[in-house]
């Protein structure tokens, strides 16, 4: 047999760098969580912190830039890198093209986060003007999206590359999805690249007389929706490509993984205006033409979750499983990088269902802008996305290392406290959410709590310290294991898991493996969902609004 490939040692330096930004920032960014958690029990703690953190609103900006943003776009951006190079057994083809975007990833980092942790940003990671931070946030966000492209064309450079010497060969799924991830990402990037370089940074400048509030929250979302699935399809990535290997099994179908990519690819962008139903700027029929091609969503997330069960209930019964549920107990549970991707997903069975309530026009009024968004959110980005990425973290450092897992009981513990911490703290959300409590609100210091929410808050406060503890289990091991001065043996060195599919790639149709249609279908489709309202929205812009510091 062949021996394995390996990406090159410079290679396993530069994902590594990745993941040290990624996971310092989750490090970071989760010391808010809990503190907002125990605000909400009723423990306003930052009165303690000053004048380190001011307020409630700055520990929320840090919360949701380092987590949802920083976290997730390092992790990703590092994760497709070895998607590309190990999928594609070839190296980088310009390295020095995705180490420019890497390095205008940090400095971008570096700019928003002065302002942010100096208290002169904090405007929330939707940062929706009227809200005004300096000019520096918004160029640094900037540098990080150009970055992220970046590197996204050194990854597009080495799939031609491979594509010239292999004409006719299905693309392996690992760099198959990646790649679509990545398209999709720079697509959807539009949205705040107009954003911010027509309003916000001229704003701030003072080259603009002010912001027009409506026009921004329809770009923001163009982007802000697809952002999910750029956070959310890496994590497929894994659940097709790996998992099924890790649990000892196959790829039930590479037919429908593939299928299901590019559905999300074309579905991902045209939906913006579900996060708007109560603008009144954006008019009633656009907003119904959203919800439905939201529900079309709807598509590829079954088709992906019938075909990750059937990969992991095909690989329960190769371990031996019997009987209608047998298969399940019988997948390796004790491999906490297979414990925390099953999680992860049944966690996001709930989210998906929470989501298909938000999309309702009409029932989306009960809950927009209540503690159930933020509860939505938790189960999809902090736990389907987050968990998962906890869980590749887990072989990938080791691999990258060359070291031993330290301590897997420790991590499997740790995977555990995030399922548990999660159910009770997002479930207390949702529920609080539908008795009326209201997001981003520091509701430890509201005097108008009604006593039925207070069982609820008290539950949020448990989950959020469950959660504390396991994010910083998580931190320790992955940071002890990067430390540890001890190599692996030979016998145990960890390898990329590689899920063959059922049946050879090859009998893939083979308009599954080409781009040219479906990226037609992609942006004719965004024309017509967005065209007109955008032209409408520009054409009637109204840059009047000055900017305001609320905080
Ligand atoms: Fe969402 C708000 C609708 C999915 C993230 N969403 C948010 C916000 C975030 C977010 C961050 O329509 C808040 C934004 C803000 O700050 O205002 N969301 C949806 C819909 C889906 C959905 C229809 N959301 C996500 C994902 C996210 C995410 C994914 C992050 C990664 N969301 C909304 C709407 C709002 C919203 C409205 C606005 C609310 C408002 O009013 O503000 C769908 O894509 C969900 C489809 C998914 C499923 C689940 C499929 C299940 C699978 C699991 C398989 C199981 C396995 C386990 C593998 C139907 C694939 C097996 C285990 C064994 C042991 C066998
Ligand atoms: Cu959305």
């Amino acid at each position: 047999m062949l021996a394995e490939y390996q990406v090159t040692s410079s290679e396993k330096k530069f994902i590594g760098l990745h993941m040290i930004f990624a996971v310092i920032a989750l490090a970071i960014g989760s010391l808010f969580g809990p503190l907002q958690a125990f605000e909400h029990a009723g423990w306003d703690i930052y009165p303690y912190l000053q004048p380190l953190f001011q307020s409630y609103y700055q520990g929320l900006t840090l919360h949701g830039v380092l987590n949802a943003l920083v976290w997730t776009t390092f992790f990703i951006t590092g994760f497709l890198t070895l998607t590309t190079t190990f999928g594609l057994k070839r190296a980088l083809r310009y390295p020095i093209l995705n180490q420019i975007g890497f390095w205008l990833m940090v400095v971008g980092l570096v700019m928003a986060a002065i302002p942010t942790l100096l208290n002169q940003a904090t405007v929330l990671y939707t940062f929706y003007p009227p809200m005004k931070a300096p000019w520096a946030f918004y160029l640094g966000l900037t540098l990080v999206v150009v970055g992220s492209w970046v590197e996204g064309w050194g990854m597009y450079f080495t799939y031609y590359a491979w594509r010239k010497d292999n004409p006719g060969v299905r693309t392996p799924m690992m760099t198959f999805g990646g790649l679509i991830t990545m398209v999709m990402w720079q697509i959807a990037t539009l949205g705040i690249a107009a954003e911010i370089l027509t309003m916000l940074l001229p704003w701030t400048l003072g080259l603009l007389p002010g912001a027009d509030p409506q026009l921004a929250r329809t770009y923001f979302w163009f982007t802000g929706h697809p952002l999910v699935y750029f956070w959310l399809l890496p994590a497929y990535v894994s659940w097709y490509a790996m998992l099924p290997k890790q649990a000892g099994g196959k790829l039930f179908s590479d037919s429908l993984a593939r299928f299901s990519f590019w559905l999300f690819l074309v579905l991902s962008v045209p939906l913006g205006f579900h996060h708007q139903y109560v603008d009144p700027g954006v008019p009633p029929a656009w907003k119904f033409i959203h919800a439905v091609l939201t529900y079309s969503v709807f598509v590829p997330s079954m088709l992906t979750a019938f075909t990750v069960i059937a990969s992991l209930e095909y690989a329960g019964r190769q371990r031996g499983g019997k009987g209608l549920f047998g298969w399940i107990l019988a997948l390796p549970w004790k491999d906490p990088s297979v414990a925390a991707q099953l999680l992860a997903g049944i966690l996001f069975l709930f989210g998906g269902i929470g989501g298909i309530t938000n999309a309702s026009y009409n029932v989306n009024l009960v809950i927009h802008n209540t503690a159930w968004v933020p509860g939505h959110l938790h189960l999809t980005v902090g736990s389907a996305v987050t968990l998962t990425f906890m869980g590749i973290l887990y072989w990938l450092v080791p691999y990258l290392t060359g070291k031993k897992l330290w301590q897997p009981k420790a991590a499997l513990i740790q995977v555990w406290l995030w399922f548990v911490g999660m159910a009770i703290f997002s479930n207390a959300m949702h529920v609080v959410g539908l008795l009326g409590a209201p997001r981003r609100t520091p509701l430890g210091l509201a005097p108008y709590i009604p006593s039925e929410w207070s069982g609820h808050l008290l539950r949020v406060g448990i989950g959020g310290a469950i959660l504390f503890v396991s994010v910083y289990l998580f931190v320790v091991v992955v940071a002890v294991t990067a430390l540890s001065k001890k190599k692996a043996e030979a016998s145990e060195q960890v390898q990329v898991p590689v899920a063959e599919a059922l049946r050879d790639p090859q009998l893939t149709p083979n308009w599954l493996d080409r781009w040219a249609p479906w990226m037609v279908g992609t942006i004719v489709l965004i024309v017509l969902a967005y065209g007109p309202q955008l032209v409408d929205q520009i054409a009637n812009m109204a840059l009047t609004s000055p900017g305001f510091r609320v905080w």
